[in-house]
């Protein structure tokens, strides 16, 4: 902060000399961010080393050009909507009450007053823009919400994916390659339909393509300011739509299943002596009709479809004028179950569904670094805030990292992911620890059994270990904030909100 100052003093005095020098100091001091998200992606990525088979040799490049991995990275909720919205504003579910996918983070009191972070970042004389999903979809009385109001310009992404109707495999639908599957108990389902299929019209009609390259068309633009581009991708967010180029990479005869025990729940248990879980239906019905190979290798060629679109961006940035001032993080917003605890998809406090991908690259870096101290993507805000140079911002619920990315041995503090009002994991860089509100408790040894197959809460060996963790458990959780106010049907996006934030005086 020192520094920082003296050099705000510094620049403050060339001002008074040389108005038109502060300009370009300015401009070449502060370096650009370009901040990616990709929805769903867990650590299935070469270099995150989830899985023997994954084939992403744009971010492996990437993570070999001088980034920081951090293979420890952990989001603030495990889905999207809490996940995404902690991120943003800066503010752990815990404390603002978005704990699910049904509450509007404009709705949170500390968002009503506080700058989210391309707002902070628009403040203090960034251009911001942003495509694509950062923030997760709500809607308001007054339209559709997807965060358009965080940013000095948001480009509308054409949404959708053409597919070929007969190869769609879903579960809602009871379809195997288009045809009628055996009649099942399991179809019913809430939230995405769980589905996979080939996409129609190659690689360039997809919307992430079109949203990278939009971004990497972006990026060689010139500006007075320096740049926040946030660009959100939505694969391999369900349903596992992606070009037929990149299913090829996976050979149908292949194993891609990941080690998976029935017996995983016999540790996991309810006060009452019952087991806390068993198979999803998503399971049982993938099961029933022997599909549970082609569902990770879904996953895996939804994931190399996601890689070829950060490897566009990535192109352009590095064909561009900024190419060496600008600040790369890319992220993913929760990790993702393949079948391991018997489940799919996201949502549980097991370090399958907390563990995120997330690299960040320094501008000039050249040696590749790997982190493996627990952080959160809660870190980002108060990270990017000291790696631009900006004033620092009370209150914010993360810490900044900054000096892992020089120093990734650093000692490190514990980080938490909050399911649900009432339901915590602690994770620091060996044990994840387990806290629900109906009674669960689960310690695992994540360094030497990470698929968590042992539950050693309450082992006399572990409960110095554990004392120490559950000191870092929220003493307090705020009251879910009730579910968004329904559009009634009214089209568009609520163009209310920004004008309104922008006449507020946000911290
Ligand atoms: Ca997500
Ligand atoms: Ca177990």
């Amino acid at each position: 902060m020192y520094l920082s100052n003296l050099y705000r003093l510094v620049c403050f005095s060339v001002c008074l000399l040389f108005p038109a020098g502060l300009a370009l100091a300015e401009k070449a001091e502060k370096p650009n961010v370009l901040f990616v998200a990709i929805d769903d992606l867990n650590d299935w990525v070469g270099c995150f080393g989830g899985h023997p088979e994954a084939i992403t040799p744009n971010l492996d490049r990437f993570a070999e050009e001088g980034s920081v991995v951090f293979q420890n990275a952990h989001c603030p909720g495990p889905v999207c909507g809490p996940s995404r919205s902690a991120l943003l504003s800066g503010f752990m579910p815990y404390r603002s009450g978005i704990y699910g996918n049904s509450q509007n983070m404009l709705d949170s009191g500390l968002v009503q007053t506080h700058a989210t972070l391309p707002e902070y970042f628009s403040g203090n004389g960034y251009f911001t823009v942003s495509r694509g999903k950062i923030a997760h979809r709500q809607t308001t009385a007054k339209g559709s919400d997807p965060g358009h109001w965080m940013y000095d310009s948001w480009v509308p992404s054409p949404g959708g994916y053409g597919v070929d109707r007969s190869t769609v495999t879903s579960r809602d639908k009871n379809l195997i390659h288009g045809k009628k599957a055996p009649p099942s108990k399991h179809t019913k389902s809430s939230g995405s339909e769980f589905a996979w299929g080939v996409t129609r019209g190659g690689v360039r009609k997809t919307n992430d393509f079109l949203t990278a390259q939009w971004a990497a068309e972006e990026l060689q633009k010139s500006h007075d300011k320096p740049f926040f581009l946030a660009v959100g991708l939505s694969k391999p967010h369900l349903p596992f739509y992606s070009p037929q180029e990149f299913w090829d990479l996976y050979p149908e005869d292949k194993n891609y299943r990941p080690e998976i025990r029935e017996n995983d729940f016999d540790d996991i248990l309810l006060p009452n002596g019952k087991k806390a879980g068993g198979k999803t239906k998503d399971y049982l019905w993938l099961e029933q009709n022997n599909l549970l190979n082609e569902a990770a290798r879904a996953y895996l060629a939804c994931t190399s479809f996601a890689d070829h679109c950060v490897g566009t961006i990535l192109d352009g940035l590095r064909t561009s004028p900024h190419a060496d001032n600008t600040i790369v993080v890319i992220w993913g917003d929760h990790g993702w179950h393949l079948g391991e605890k018997l489940r799919y998809r996201k949502g549980s406090l097991w370090s399958e569904s907390t563990r995120c991908p997330l690299i960040v690259k320094l501008p000039g870096s050249e040696k590749p670094l790997i982190c493996r101290r627990p952080v959160n993507l809660i870190d980002l805000y108060p990270t990017l805030i000291e790696l631009c140079h900006l004033p620092e911002k009370k209150n914010l619920d993360g810490t900044s990292f900054v000096p892992l990315l020089k120093n990734p041995g650093l000692e490190w503090q514990p980080t938490l992911t909050i399911r649900g009002e009432g339901n915590a994991s602690v994770h620091d860089d060996r044990w994840n620890l387990i806290f629900e509100k109906k009674g669960v408790r689960e310690l695992y040894d994540v360094k030497n059994d990470p698929m968590e197959w042992t539950n050693l809460f309450g082992k006399p060996e572990v409960q110095e270990q554990q004392a120490a963790l559950e000191k870092f458990l929220p003493a307090r959780y705020e009251k879910q904030l009730p579910p968004v106010e329904k559009s009634k049907g009214k089209p568009g996006l609520d163009e209310t909100i920004r004008p309104h934030r922008l006449k507020l005086d946000l911290q």
